[in-house]
């Protein structure tokens, strides 16, 4: 049975576009892509002093179950030479799940929903192009609805 997961890809070190490739690459051994988000720009959230984002959202079908899939992107994450130095902190390659299915999970190593997408205009914004109508299964919002609920400034610069 293939599972519907939208992941959140950031990367703010070196060859940022690379890594975040990279990333998708390493995606494909463990999903199929259904669609990608533009990369776009953005300042950094939480830890400012840090340099810019790159961000995107990717919505794919796996068959993993969601902790088996958190321990195959941490695996991306390290082999692309994630280090864990500061919360929020740089970082070649960061991969979030965000939705899974609309399953609400609360588990000592995962939270989905991703417990911080609905305020995080770098997500929201990629979300809402890939899915606007994907329904949050806990506020019971769309996306284009919590984009609206936060969105008061312009959109961040695509660079592809
Ligand atoms: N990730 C964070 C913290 N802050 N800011 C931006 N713009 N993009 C990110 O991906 C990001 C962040 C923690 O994962
Ligand atoms: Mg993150
Ligand atoms: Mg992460």
């Amino acid at each position: 049975m293939l599972h519907d997961v939208y992941l959140s890809l950031g990367s703010n070190i070196g060859k940022r576009e690379k890594y975040i490739e990279r990333a998708i690459e390493d995606l494909c051994a463990v999903s199929t892509i259904q669609k990608k988000s533009k990369i776009i720009e953005t300042d950094p959230v939480g830890y400012e002093d840090q340099n810019k984002f790159l961000n995107c959202v990717v919505f794919v079908k796996t068959p993993c179950a969601p902790e088996e899939l958190l321990q195959k992107i941490k695996k991306i994450e390290n082999d692309l030479g994630r280090k864990r130095l500061i919360h929020w902190g740089p970082r070649t390659i960061d991969v979030d799940i965000i939705f899974y299915d609309d399953l609400i999970l609360n588990s000592e190593v995962l939270i989905i929903p991703h417990s911080r997408m609905h305020e995080r205009l770098f997500v929201l914004e990629s979300l809402v192009e890939v899915n606007p109508d994907y329904i949050h299964p806990i506020f019971k919002k769309t996306i284009k609805e919590l984009y609206k609920d936060i969105c008061h400034c312009e959109r961040s610069e695509a660079i592809s």
